[in-house]
């Protein structure tokens, strides 16, 4: 499909207003930095984002001070401190941030009782020479990075484990509207930079060990300067097997729009198997020029995203695909 039919397709399905929230920051190129931030806590992410960045901040500062807004707040409870637990009541949390001009990530998967994941998966980079850690491995690698382990527990996050656990049929895995936080973030410095980051609790009651596409590098998080980057959020295990981002990024660089590229991605998904579109599946994605663009499927979700440019930010519906 063109650019055009596919501007099309997305008229016929996402509905007038929707379109006109996002079809302008998505074709204009940008001038200054710009940040986006998955579900309304990446408002707050976004603009402290910001705000590291033009105190002086890198990139990669700036998108993971961000993500720490989020991974702090208890309120959230698929991020960091409050995120839900997986079926043993343990939180286990995945990460992982990408630096597009040294084409180099770092992530954790499975870690606990640290709540600043994407800091582990920041340091990952900064003093070693892997890219990915995994469990008991990352929180010894944590510990000796010098961060501090907790409780990630909160009294309302134990309060829920206990209640599924006390249903007689609670191996049903959560999907839960409500609940999807995962913190996708995108940003670019203005002048072509792009990093990419990650971090979620992941699906509550998950089986222990169970690694979503957050952590992996071009599923939730993939950042190459001679392009731009792309995250992710919603059912990782659906979303693992078509390497989201890479695929987002890779489809920009024939020439796409971001916004052209995410509706491509999930196009594709629900042509291999049409069963697809009832899955959850959100995206967002950046051009080096500041250029942006967001898909998701299944309406009931109501995907929006956090956008800062020009020095203000604010929330933006994205387009239904299917
Ligand atoms: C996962 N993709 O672990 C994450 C969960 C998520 O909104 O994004 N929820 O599968």
């Amino acid at each position: 499909m063109d650019g055009l039919g596919r501007r099309e397709f997305i008229k016929s399905v996402a509905g007038a207003a929707a379109l006109s929230m996002t079809e302008a920051p998505a074709d204009a190129a940008a001038t200054g930095p710009v940040f986006l931030a998955t579900w309304p806590h990446g408002k707050p992410a976004v603009d402290r984002a910001a705000e590291v960045f033009h105190g002086g901040g890198t990139l990669m500062g700036a998108v993971e001070k961000g993500i720490n807004v989020t991974e702090d707040d208890p309120n959230v409870t698929s991020v960091g401190y409050g995120g839900l637990p997986n079926e043993e009541g343990v939180v286990e949390l995945d990460a992982a941030i990408m630096d597009g001009s040294l084409h180099r990530a770092g992530a954790v998967c499975a870690l606990h009782s640290i709540k600043n994941p994407i800091s582990v998966a920041r340091q990952v980079i900064e003093r070693t020479r892997h890219t990915t850690l995994a469990g008991e491995g990352a929180y010894q690698f944590a510990l000796k990075a010098g961060f501090k382990p907790m409780q990630l527990l909160t009294p309302q996050s134990l309060q829920k484990w206990l209640e599924w656990k006390s249903k007689p049929n609670h191996e049903q895995f959560w999907v839960n509207a409500q609940n999807h936080d995962t913190i996708g973030f995108v940003a670019t410095d203005g002048k072509g930079h792009v990093v990419s980051g990650c971090s979620t609790s992941g699906l509550a009651w998950k089986i222990h060990g169970r690694v979503g596409d957050s952590p992996l590098i071009g599923c939730a998080v993939y950042a190459d300067d001679n392009v731009g980057g792309a995250s992710a959020t919603g059912d990782g295990d659906l979303m693992t097997n078509y390497c989201t981002s890479v695929s987002i990024v890779h489809t920009m660089g024939r020439g796409a729009s971001p916004q052209d590229a995410c509706v491509d991605l999930l196009q594709h998904m629900a042509k291999t198997d049409p069963k697809n579109r009832e899955g959850f599946v959100c995206v967002i994605a950046i051009d080096n020029q500041g250029r942006t663009g967001a898909a998701s499927m299944n309406a009931s979700q109501n995907f929006q995203y956090a956008l800062w440019t020009n020095g203000q930010s604010q929330m933006v519906n994205s387009p239904v695909v299917f």
